[in-house]
């Protein structure tokens, strides 16, 4: 009997976009469907720990805003780590604004991600032209439905911004919680192998939970491993608990 869900080289063959063909690529190669959250405060505890366990990892997620000390320096040597060591570099800036303003936003003031960043995200509340306005090389990731308890991305958004993100040609897939009735590639955050929420309104599920239920195509991590003791191996745990859900998930 054939899967529900495809695999990672049947979805690169569908896709388009490189920044899409490249994530699968990296999976493919390392055997891996890990993204870690990088959200530490300083510039070498990001390159520390994209060094310490680059090579688990599809992507490096970046919130930019909450380093105390960004630098043009930093981003040389943050892309010269993930060229290295092959992952891609994705800032989870959550664009939320008129399209004008996310020009400037995503092009301008300190971080100038458009230089940088092979993918980002954009909640898609402003309609469908403002999401018009990122260059067709970065890959855009919308939130069409967020982890945290009590969100308003019920089932009619969470529809609406997938009927958006089918429309644009650099959306390459969404964040949500549930799975995606579409050939966009799905992220998921809130895992965790140790806790199931925190106390601000997070909620966590393990790797097998959102490749079984959801069909997930990648897992995000955060304080899972950045948190632990011994983040190297913390994420050989997620890398190899994320490809055997994927691999039985392919099985049934
Ligand atoms: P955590 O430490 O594993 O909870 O980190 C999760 C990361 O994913 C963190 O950077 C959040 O900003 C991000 N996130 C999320 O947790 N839930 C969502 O729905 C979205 C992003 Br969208």
């Amino acid at each position: 009997v054939k899967s529900s869900r495809l695999t990672y080289e049947e979805k690169a063959a569908l896709q388009s976009h490189p920044a899409a063909k490249k994530i699968l690529e990296i999976a493919i190669k390392k055997k891996s469907n890990l993204i870690a959250s990088l959200d530490v405060s300083t510039t070498q505890e990001v390159l520390q720990l994209a060094e310490t366990i680059g090579d688990t990892i599809v992507a490096v997620k970046l919130h930019t805003d909450i380093i105390k000390d960004f630098s043009e320096e930093y981003v040389i040597k943050l892309k010269s780590i993930a060229n290295k060591k092959n992952f891609l570099l994705f800032e989870d800036r959550k664009f939320g604004d008129i399209g004008n303003t996310q020009q400037m936003q995503f092009e301008g003031g300190l971080y100038k991600i458009s230089d940088w960043a092979d993918l980002i995200t954009s909640h898609v509340i402003a309609g469908e032209d403002s999401l018009k306005i990122f260059d067709s090389k970065v890959g855009i990731i919308t939130i069409a439905e967020m982890s945290s308890s009590a969100t308003l991305t019920d089932e009619n958004y969470k529809k609406r911004a997938i009927e958006i993100s089918e429309n644009i040609s650099n959306v390459i897939g969404c964040v949500a919680q549930s799975k995606l009735p579409s050939s966009l590639l799905l992220f998921t955050p809130g895992v965790n192998l140790n806790s199931i929420k925190d106390k601000k309104g997070q909620n966590f599920n393990t790797p097998e939970k959102v490749f079984d239920k959801n069909h997930t195509d990648f897992i995000i991590v955060g304080r899972g491993i950045y948190k632990s003791t011994d983040p190297k191996k913390e994420a050989l745990k997620y890398q190899k608990s994320g490809w055997e859900a994927y691999l039985k998930n392919i099985s049934i």
